[in-house]
């Protein structure tokens, strides 16, 4: 596979930067410089600047409560330029605060944090304000390399120094998120580089990968507190993996510069954190669909084959997409003529069909191999100036699958304007989203990104260097796209998809977590991945089902779907000469199967798209893990190999071949088998049954889940009736809201939306369901609501009423 032979070139150089990223990551931070104690201090409506004796300057801001801004620049002052790409939000009003300053300590405090910074030497402490308990203190003071000591080959003494910051380790403490990992779920005693790397066939341990989110969470005896590092050079976290002290984060240039949020619960810390770095929009309805994929389907009439076999199968299908093949020679913004000679036609078909297409756009834009080439996205694009180039004026060549190429300088408003509008060429034709892939930005000449250092970037004028860049290349890069197809389509919500990303990335794009194994290793890795990327800002998460490279086989792909089917992002990908994989590739009795758990997906789609309206609106992922919802029981700090979606599924799938039984962890409270309505009392470890067509999944006592009926695409017909199925807790109670809108357009952002509240309790003679008035202008039109009693012991009737828009009261009575 030529793909691979390319990768392996770059062989070496990718050995030298492992070697030398584990030598770096074990350097001890404690041969560095630290700040000097403090001398004086001035105060503005917002932020404390600190004066110290090597005259450094340290700033803390009051952003929020719960959310305080430490910036420190080392033996000079705080530079006026503030700007990053991450942050979403810097018009804060200036919470309550106040002052406190005595010959040892200075204090700020707000409503629910306490910052103490010791003088001399200069150590920070974060405290909650009511409690004065300890949330996180400085381990050192922190710290910078004034002589080079911890640099890695990819160091660019350009751009600065290593700044690093060093925080007591907790004897219990746990620690969460950090972005894409291929890590297990509490992070704890391992550490990580951020250096947005392509590696195919990733396995656990491999880091980095492709995206770098510098944001953790900490959680000790169920108090949770978050550190955002905004910081997009090579950056290190290391949580207690070489000193049993401290848990430090540093970067290899640009500023120390953190923000602090204060939970206790983590619920909290992700709403902040959404508003700090931007709340994902809704995609269309339809990104929530099943999607298929493989590298690559060509010609169209291929394409059109698998969508009829899905059709004709009766498996529910939504997107189709096409990879790098559709394109005239890797061009990106063409179209083969040959293999796609009326895209539009083609979208047509497939729209006729419900199915929509998602095209692949890669940053390499082809350069010319000889003068008199034509090609409108090099010759604008060169003609601009919109290409990178080196330090010396050089054009910036990279290898990637066009052969020699360029990339666009993102950081230029007017390059990413310009970018965005290219994909007019997309848009006309009909199709629906875009998948930007290879932006980490990969190239075939060397993956390391040594071979990018001196690539410079326009950045607000700075003109700053690959070091400070390649991180945030993805994030720009989404960010043109996203923009433009708001442009093109304003009536329509974008959707982008991407591989790489920097924190913010959520403003712009899903993702997914690009190239896995398909091995029962990998299929495990999906869940500590996915729900660490919820806690890292990302609600909208997913991995190719059934694994991208090496050969599946029909029980991996069905345990695979039944971890897949209820992630936001459920696609089925192979890599271009895999072994095929689409759901009928192994046999009626795994298709079967699968069948089950698509219908499913799209019956609970009421629930799940209410889930991704609440990450949209509080940061609040629908891909859990337990301890999101059960923040005070330990048992659930490392549990990752089950989740929860939304409050009220919890899933414990298999995740190793011929296994047909597990334990399942249910926390405190009652809990009923989805399957059966068997009823668990939590709070302990289950043996549960689980053949392979049966998923363990139960829903929490208290809940009720909303379900339409199976659909093969949405938009297909009404989601009427909605059945809601009533699970009542000990005390009788159940409740919920169902969030609904169009599905398509932004009106959702103007209050067209409908939110109903469904509660029960116990009655005279039954069950009573109440339904609230709705909230919200968006009207469904004519439809009935269903109520469903769950309940293992005794027999109920269904109840259907017309939905009416009023506020209704009905009950349900046993046979
Ligand atoms: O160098 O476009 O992760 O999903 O099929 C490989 C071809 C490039 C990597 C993506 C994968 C995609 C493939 N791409």
């Amino acid at each position: 596979m030529k793909y691979f032979k390319l990768q392996t070139l770059c062989l070496r150089a990718l050995v030298v930067g492992l070697f030398c990223a584990v030598t770096c990551s074990a350097q001890d931070i404690t041969t560095l410089e630290k700040i000097g104690p403090v001398v004086s201090l001035s105060k503005t409506e917002k932020s404390v600047t600190l004066n110290c004796q090597d005259n450094s300057q340290v700033q803390l801001t009051v952003l929020a409560p719960d959310l305080i801004r430490v910036r420190a620049a080392f033996t000079k002052s705080i530079p006026t330029r503030d700007h990053s790409w991450a942050i979403a939000k810097t018009d804060w009003s200036t919470p309550r605060w106040n002052l406190k300053e005595a010959s040892d300590l200075i204090t700020i405090t707000t409503d629910e944090l306490e910052v103490a910074i010791r003088r001399s030497p200069l150590l920070i402490e974060f405290r909650d304000a009511r409690t004065h308990q300890l949330l996180n203190a400085d381990e050192r003071p922190m710290s910078y390399d004034a002589k080079g000591r911890l640099t890695s080959l990819l160091f660019d003494p350009k751009a600065g120094m290593f700044v690093a910051a060093s925080k007591r380790l907790g004897f219990d403490e746990h620690f969460y998120g950090l972005g894409e990992k291929a890590a297990r779920l509490d992070k704890r005693r391992l550490s990580f580089i951020n250096w947005n790397s392509d590696t195919p066939g990733y396995i656990e341990g491999k880091d980095p990968i492709y995206q770098t989110i510098p944001f953790y969470i900490g959680l000790q005896r169920g108090v949770a507190y978050g550190i955002f590092f905004d910081n997009s050079y090579r950056s290190y976290f290391n949580f207690g993996r070489t000193s049993q002290e401290r848990a430090w984060f540093g970067a290899e240039g640009g500023e120390m510069n953190y923000y602090f949020f204060y939970g206790p619960s983590i619920k909290k810390i992700l709403g902040r954190y959404a508003d700090l770095t931007g709340h994902m929009q809704l995609p269309p309805m339809w990104a929530l669909g099943n999607q298929q994929s493989r590298w690559s389907y060509y010609p169209d009439t291929m394409v059109e084959e698998v969508v009829n076999e899905y059709r004709k199968r009766d498996l529910p299908l939504d997107v189709m997409y096409l990879d790098i093949d559709y394109m005239n020679g890797y061009r990106v913004f063409t179209f083969d003529k040959e293999r796609f000679p009326a895209p539009k036609a083609l979208t047509e078909k497939l729209g006729r069909q419900g199915v929509k297409i998602v095209t692949i756009v890669d940053p390499g834009v082809k350069h010319p191999t000889d003068k008199n080439e034509r090609y409108h996205a090099f010759d604008q694009g060169f003609e601009k100036n919109f290409f990178q180039r080196r330090r010396n004026g050089d054009l910036f060549v990279p290898r990637v699958w066009p052969g020699d190429s360029v990339f666009v300088d993102f950081t230029l408003p007017e390059a990413r304007r310009w970018w965005g509008d290219l994909h007019r060429a997309y848009v006309d034709n009909g199709i629906a989203g875009i998948w930007n892939d290879m932006n980490e930005p990969s190239d075939f000449v060397d993956q390391t990104g040594k071979n990018q250092l001196d690539v410079v970037s326009y950045d607000e004028g700075e003109k700053t260097t690959h070091a400070k860049n390649r991180n945030t290349f993805a994030l720009l890069m989404a960010r043109a796209t996203y923009e433009g197809l708001e442009r093109l389509q304003p009536d329509r919500r974008p959707y982008v998809i991407t591989r790489a990303a920097y924190a913010g990335i959520q403003r712009y794009s899903t993702m997914w977590t690009g190239d896995t194994n398909s091995t029962w290793d990998a299929l495990a890795l999906n869940i500590p991945m996915f729900t660490s990327l919820g806690l890292s800002g990302e609600p909208f998460v997913g991995s190719d089902i059934g694994g991208f490279i090496g050969r599946g086989n029909g029980e991996l792909l069905v345990r695979s779907y039944q971890v897949g089917f209820l992630a936001p992002f459920c696609r089925n990908h192979k890599e271009n000469d895999g072994y095929d994989q689409e759901p009928w590739r192994f046999g009626k009795h795994y298709e079967d199967i699968i069948r089950k758990y698509l219908k499913l997906r799209y019956e609970l789609l009421p629930y799940l798209y209410t889930a991704l309206e609440e990450a949209h609106r509080t940061g609040v992922p629908p891909f859990r893990p337990l301890l999101l919802n059960y923040q005070d029981d330990p048992s659930t700090y490392n549990l990752d190999d089950q989740f929860m979606v939304g409050d009220d599924l919890l899933v414990a799938p298999i995740l190793k071949p011929d296994v047909t039984r597990r334990l399942v962890y249910l926390p405190e409270g009652p809990w009923y088998d989805y399957w059966t309505n068997k009823k668990y009392i939590g709070g302990t470890a289950i043996s549960v049954e689980a053949p392979l067509d049966v998923v363990p999944m139960f829903v929490r006592g208290g809940a009720i889940i909303p379900s339409g009926p199976a659909l093969n695409y949405i938009g297909e017909k009404p989601v009427d009736p909605i059945t809601f199925a009533i699970y009542p807790d000990n005390n009788g109670l159940a409740s919920t809201s169902l969030y609904e809108d169009d599905g398509l357009s932004p009106a959702y952002k103007r209050g067209a939306f409908r939110r109903t509240a469904v509660s029960a309790r116990r009655g005279l003679r039954g069950i009573v369901v109440s339904v609230a008035a709705p909230q919200g202008s968006y009207n469904p039109g004519p439809r009935k609501f269903s109520f469903v009693m769950k309940a293992d012991d005794r027999r109920f009737k269904e109840v259907t009423i017309a939905d009416d828009g009023q506020a209704r009261e009905v009950e349900i009575r046993e046979h």
